[in-house]
């Protein structure tokens, strides 16, 4: 990975150990860790080590690698949250996606305000 790309993508920098973060999860595929500002007593993100922008990139390319999201997440909100969760992939600057290298939000507990879709 080049110096430019990690200076431009926030996530790669976390997951180099390069911006501190409260890790709870960590393998081959993917990283997770907690939200900086929670919107949940549960707020995880994971995060594929590889860098795709978003979840239709990630989905075309590597599958398995989204499969794998999936599964981790279901594994924190086991261990967290009773294995209830909601899972979010914002998608798009216009639907509040603010970091372009693809992560699921994995939300869940007691706080997690509820807005039914
Ligand atoms: P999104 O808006 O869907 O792109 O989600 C980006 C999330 O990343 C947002 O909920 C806040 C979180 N975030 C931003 N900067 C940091 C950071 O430096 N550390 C951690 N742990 N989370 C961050």
């Amino acid at each position: 990975m080049s110096d430019a790309a990690r200076e431009e993508d926030l996530f790669l920098r976390i997951i180099a150990g390069e911006i501190p973060a409260d890790v709870v999860h960590s393998d081959d595929l993917v990283v997770a860790f907690r939200d900086i500002a929670p919107k949940a007593d549960t707020h995880v993100l994971v995060v594929p080590r590889e860098r795709y922008p978003d979840v239709p990139a990630l989905a075309a390319a590597a599958p398995q690698t989204l499969a794998h999201v999936v599964a981790v997440a279901k594994r924190i909100a086991d261990a967290e949250c009773g294995g209830e969760f909601r899972l979010v992939f914002n998608t798009g600057a216009s639907a509040g996606q603010t970091v372009f290298h693809v992560h699921a939000h994995v939300l869940g507990g007691k706080g997690l305000a509820f807005t039914d879709l």
